[in-house]
């Protein structure tokens, strides 16, 4: 059996389809695992979705997953435009790395613009909603 896909979500994500659906839709957290789920059985993958609201269990999530997993998909939320330590955790694992975002961090305030882990990413998908994280399915079985 390969090993899944490992798909981590940062703070405040578990909120998703509670607030601001202007900025993030209706979709909640559990929608779009289901979508990632059936999107990696499409191609024979099984997924391991996370969710967690602290820096330290998302850095220890990332050193396990040398072990356990063969890629990791991330949208980091909040700790994407601030986390040099999550930038360290993911430069020191040796796998293939994609950066998600629900909206276009580009496009909105200033602070959200740069990024600490897009330099360590195969490739940033942003702005696509929950659609983004089934391209990132995508561009990992490809
Ligand atoms: O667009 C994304 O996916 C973000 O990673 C979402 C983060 C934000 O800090 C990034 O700049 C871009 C925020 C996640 C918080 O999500 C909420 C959802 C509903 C209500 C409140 C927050």
């Amino acid at each position: 059996m390969a090993k899944p896909i490992l798909i981590l979500n940062g703070p405040n994500l578990n909120l998703l389809g509670t607030r601001e659906p202007e900025i993030y839709g209706t979709t909640t957290l559990a929608d779009i695992e289901k979508i990632c789920v059936d999107a990696a059985k499409k191609h024979g993958f099984e997924i391991d979705f996370r969710q967690t609201n602290h820096e330290g269990v998302l850095i220890d999530w990332v050193h396990e997953a040398e072990h356990t997993t063969q890629a990791i998909i991330i949208n980091a939320a909040g700790y994407t435009h601030t986390s040099v330590a999550l930038h360290d955790a993911l430069k020191a694992v040796n796998i293939p790395i994609i950066e998600v975002h629900l909206s276009d961090p580009k496009t909105r305030e200033a602070f959200r613009h740069h990024s600490y882990i897009e330099a360590l990413a195969a490739r940033s998908i942003c702005g696509h909603g929950a659609q983004g994280y089934v391209m990132a399915i995508e561009a990992l079985v490809a």
